[in-house]
């Protein structure tokens, strides 16, 4: 393939958006994936797939809520950055949202344990490929 040339995608690109909850501590909201899902056990940063017709932000408002009970708004989402990741089968692309203001208790609704860590802990915790690397940027924020 010559230099110039736009490299094939040849798997799909998939969109997941993703949300550091901190509360008055600083602290940093980790979900544990339960059995039965991909990545079963480790512990990451909440979201999911982004809808087709949803904006990023939408999607993490409607996934907060499913998974955690939990209200917020788009002005309550702060975009940090962006982790990629190449899995087996797709590519996924995940924004990371910092979200400190949101309406409720966050309780694991889809019978997901939770974690409210310090930014310095995080790394105590198995995470997901993509996750990992976004926590330099939470600590370096909080
Ligand atoms: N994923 C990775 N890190 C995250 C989230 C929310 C999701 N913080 C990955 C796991 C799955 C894919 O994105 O491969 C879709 O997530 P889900 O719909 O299975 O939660
Ligand atoms: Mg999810």
């Amino acid at each position: 393939m010559a230099e110039t040339d736009t490299p094939k995608i040849e798997k799909p690109m998939v969109l997941v958006v993703a949300c550091a909850l901190v509360d008055a501590d600083g602290r940093v909201l980790i979900t544990q994936r339960p059995e039965g899902k991909t990545l079963a056990g480790l512990w990451e940063f909440p979201g999911g797939k982004v809808d087709p017709g949803e904006v990023p932000e939408e999607a993490l408002i409607r996934e907060l809520h499913e998974e955690l009970g939990i209200e917020t708004k788009t002005s309550c989402l702060a975009p940090l950055t962006f982790a990629s990741f190449s899995y087996e089968k797709f590519h996924l692309l995940m924004p990371l949202y910092v979200c400190r203001r949101f309406w409720g208790i966050p309780e694991g609704r889809e019978g997901q344990a939770l974690k409210w860590v310090r930014p310095n802990r995080l790394r105590d915790y198995p995470m997901p490929p993509a996750d990992e690397p976004l926590i330099p940027f939470l600590t370096d924020l909080l």
